[in-house]
This record gives C-alpha cells, structure tokens and sequence, in this order.
C-alpha cells in the first residue's frame, strides 16, 4: 500500500476573518469537523452582522478609492497572474487542506480543483486583455459609445463541495473585472478559503479590496446575502438556499447568479462506445465522492446494452477504492458531514415504495470504525417518478433507467425540475444532433464527462439555476454598462418656453 500524505501543512486553530486587511477573530465558534475521523479539524469564528458590515463598509469604500477598480488593466492582470502562480506554487498545501476538510481524494484535489483554481485567475487575467467597447455611429450627428465599469461590490457566498475551484472562480470574476468583493466561504469547508485569501493578500491585491467573512448560512450568510449596500451577489449551493438568497437580495434590487443543483440524465446508447461510456458514467456519478452538482446521477440506458452495462457498472464500483482520502490510490473518500451522510442514507428507505431495485451499495462501508463512508451504490428504477431520479442525492447514488427509442431518453431526461447537465453516449452523428435540439440543459456534453470550457457559459436551466458563469456571462455580470452619447454634427433644439404667456 502506498504512503498517506504526511500532515506537513498547519491547519488554522481558528479560521479568522479577513477585513480590511485585518485578521479578525470573534467569540462565537464553529466546529469545523474531519470527515474521516469524526474529530474537530479547527473552528472557524463567526462573523456576526456587524462584523459582515464593516467587510462590506471596506470593500465599498476601497471601490471608491479606487485602489483596484481603476488600477490600469495590466498592473491589474500582473496581479491576477501573481495569484495564480501562488496557488500552483502552494498546490500541495492547497489540496491537502481541501482534502482533509471535505474528505474528497486527495488525487482529484490536487489533480484538478488546484489547478482549476489556478486557471480560474489566468483565464480572467487574459480574458480582461481582449475586452472591447462599441460604438453606435448610425444616428445622424451622434457617437453613442458603450463602455463597461466595474459594478461596486460583490458578495460571493460559496459551497462546501469543491471550495476552491469554485470560489475562486468567483473571486477571480469579480477582481478581473475591477470590483471589490466580501467572500463567504461554507461554514463546512472554510480551510482553502483562508488561505486563498492569505495568497491573495500576499500577491499584492490592496487592503479592504477582497474580504472574508466565515459563519453559518443563517447569520453570516444572511446577513451578506440581504445587505443594502452589495451590488451584485453570486452564489453556488442548494436550490432552497438558492430561493432564500434570490428573496433575501430582491428586497434591494441586488442582481444574483444563482448555481444551484441537478439530477442530469446520462443516456447511452446501444450503438455508444461501451468502454468510454462505462468509464463516463463512473466518473461522472463517483468523482468527487459523488458530491458535485454536474453528477451524472440518472444512467438511462438502451434496452440493448443494459444487462451488459449494469453487470460491468455494479463489478467497477464493487472495486472502488474506499478509504482515506489522503492515500494516493483512493477513489472514493468519506463524505463531508454526518447530516449529509444521514441523508444520503436516508433515500434508501424510500427504494421499496417506489419499486427500486438496490445493485450494490446502500448502505455505511464497513472496515471503518468512524468516518462518514458511504457505500457507492446503484439502484435500477421503474420508472421517473421514483424519488432517486428526481431528488437531487448528492452522493454516491446512482439510478438506472431503461429505454428504448431516442423519444423516450429525451422524455425522461426533461421529466426533472432540474436543468444543469445532459451526458450522451452515441455513435450516430443524428442522435447527437437530435439530443442537442431536444435536451433541455444549460450544458450537454456528447461522448464525453464533464468538459468545463470557461469561455463558454456554465448553469443551468429551471431550478438548476440563474444566470450562467463563463467569460462573457461574468463579464456582463460583473460590470455596469454605460451609453454615452456624444453630439457630433449641427442638430437644432426645440426651443421651449419662448411662447406668449
Ligand atoms: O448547502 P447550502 P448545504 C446541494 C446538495 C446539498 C444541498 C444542501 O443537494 O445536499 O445543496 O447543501 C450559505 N443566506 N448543493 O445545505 O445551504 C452556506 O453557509 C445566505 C449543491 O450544505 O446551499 C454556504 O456558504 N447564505 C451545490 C452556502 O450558502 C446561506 C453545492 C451553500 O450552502 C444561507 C452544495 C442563507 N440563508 C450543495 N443559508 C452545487 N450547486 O454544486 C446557507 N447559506
């Protein structure tokens, strides 16, 4: 067996708040909890709404300042490729805190949530090189030019699934294109927060100009997601959160991006590539501990091929490598908390009413004494309408369907309040085509897992989700636009008032 990770990184014996440049501590703790040994990692201090005020008090008045919002475009770009050449030069710690805070393998983390994060600033960095203006010229005597400013303040509430490469998406939009920001990591998973915030400090980002509050949903992040004074907000999380935060901030006009959950089908076919679609399906359900909004958590399955696929689905997760999330050679890890791993488990005891048959899994792993490991499990379903294809489990949970014609796929995978991602495996250019006029998804990836191309808009439809992430969709939502219309030629006004009284 190979070696775990040696514990050579600190980890934080209180995750602070980071606020106008200061660290902060505050009386009220959180436990924040090690889901492979069930101990307290660290706490975190909770910022009260006072505290989350002043965060927002500093990042409006560094806006105004100007500090960064009119910093020229390539100090600024200097600045972003400076994070993200700290975040590749502390990826071993980064992925290390990741791993050991949310028990996701240490492999991916490293793998791909560091480097993603990374990218996220480069990508930002370059993007702001290649903006444009326009200019509207067809208005006899008129020049209206549009020009794009910085919105003000951005409150950035995160998740708990895959923190870094999803917050610092987020703080990367926000900066590249000149605001301020008060950052909220979850409560859950605040250790690569922290110290993203720490790297960004020491990359030269001015005092005040990015915040970090830490709490619980219901104080910190309320008290953010209503502030009068945010401008924008954006959050990823769960869909009920997601309509508590869109109410909280429509009381102030507050614009959101909302990245909220999904059920997405992955339908193969029987003419697809069986080995690529197996391999698909598994990552696309076990990654991450099964814990990612983008899952592939209904396969929907051509009668053709089923038996085959199920057989060698239930034989490659029964080989999944459980354990520590530490060792290299792990592929599934615990999950984040006991509340989350209670009601993953919980979904099992809704399988007898709906008619489901239970493949494998179902149940706690044994051969581990604590930690909230989780079975990865398959179920085949009659049918929609059992409630594993159509809660979002968020866990390593998946559900089998049976169909036979192309109709019937497009049928089911709509048949879903949700709306993020559609996966489809075929070998008939027709069919491809056909699930990209029919599938209703703000992302359908044909013969392949997760592909996120950042300049292409990432969300969702339906309860999946407002507004999209991407270059251009994070530009148009982080800045103003502005018409300024310039009188260029001799136009005569209406002279008003010079009538008799
Ligand atoms: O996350 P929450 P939870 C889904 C998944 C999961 C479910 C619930 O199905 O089981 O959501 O997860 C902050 N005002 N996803 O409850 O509540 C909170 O502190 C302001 C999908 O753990 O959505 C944290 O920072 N903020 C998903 C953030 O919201 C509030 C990722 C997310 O927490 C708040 C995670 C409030 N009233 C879970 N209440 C994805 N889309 O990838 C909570 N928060």
């Amino acid at each position: 067996m190979l070696a775990r990770a040696k514990p050579e990184f600190a980890i934080p014996e209180v995750c602070r708040n980071f606020v106008n440049g200061q660290w902060v501590i505050s009386s009220v703790r959180l436990p924040v909890i090690n889901p492979v040994d069930e101990q307290v990692l660290t706490e975190i201090a909770e910022a009260d709404t006072g505290l989350v005020d002043e965060a927002v008090r500093a990042a409006r008045l560094t806006f105004e300042q100007g500090v960064w919002s009119k910093l020229g475009l390539e100090d600024r770009q200097k600045v972003l490729f400076r994070i993200a050449d700290l975040i590749d030069e502390h990826a071993d710690e980064l992925a290390w805190l990741e791993s050991m805070n949310i028990g996701s393998p240490l492999s991916q983390c490293r793998g791909r949530h560091v480097p993603r994060a990374a990218y996220n600033f480069r990508f930002f960095a370059e993007y702001i090189s290649q903006s444009r203006s326009d200019a509207y010229t067809q208005l006899e005597n008129y020049l209206s030019v549009v020009t794009r400013e910085p919105v003000g303040v951005a409150a950035l509430i995160g998740p708990w699934n895959a923190p870094i490469a999803l917050t610092s998406m987020k703080i990367a939009a926000a900066l590249a294109f000149g605001n301020s920001c008060v950052v909220k990591p979850s409560e859950i998973s605040p250790l690569t927060a922290v110290r993203m915030v720490e790297l960004i400090r020491d990359s030269g980002v001015p005092d005040g100009v990015v915040n970090l509050v830490n709490g619980s949903g219901t104080v910190t992040g309320a008290a953010l997601a209503s502030h009068p004074d945010i401008d924008v907000l954006s959050f990823t999380g769960g869909t009920t959160t997601g309509r508590a935060i869109m109410s909280a901030a429509g009381k102030n006009l507050t614009p959101v991006t909302l990245e909220l959950g999904g059920k997405s089908a992955n339908i193969i076919f029987d003419d697809a590539d069986f080995d690529r679609a197996l391999d698909g399906a598994l990552i696309s359900i076990f990654s991450n501990n099964g814990q990612q909004c983008l899952a592939g958590s209904r396969i929907l399955l051509q009668e053709g091929i089923a038996e085959k696929f199920m057989d060698a689905f239930i034989q490659r997760t029964r080989n999944l490598k459980i354990g520590d999330p530490l060792l290299p050679e792990t592929e599934v890890g615990p999950l984040a908390t006991k509340q989350h791993f209670e009601r993953v488990h919980s979904f099992v005891d809704t399988l007898e009413a709906d008619g489901c048959k239970l493949l494998v899994g179902g149940k706690r792993c044994s051969g581990f004494d604590k930690g909230f490991y989780y079975e990865p499990t398959a179920v085949l379903a009659p049918d929609n309408s059992a409630v594993v294809c159509q809660e979002e489990i968020f866990g390593p949970f998946a559900a089998f369907q049976l169909f036979k014609t192309p109709q019937e796929a497009w049928d089911i995978a709509n048949d879903s309040k949700f709306g993020l991602l559609g996966y489809v495996w075929t070998s008939s250019y027709a069919t491809a085509m056909a699930a990209h006029e029919t599938v209703k998804s703000g992302v359908l990836c044909i013969n392949s897992p997760i592909i996120r191309e950042l300049r292409a808009p990432f969300g969702g439809y339906k309860e999946s989700g407002v507004g999209r992430e991407s270059g251009a969709a994070c530009e148009a939502f982080y800045s103003e636009v502005k018409t300024t219309a310039f009188l260029t030629g001799d136009v005569p006004l209406r002279k008003l008032g010079l009538g008799e009284a």
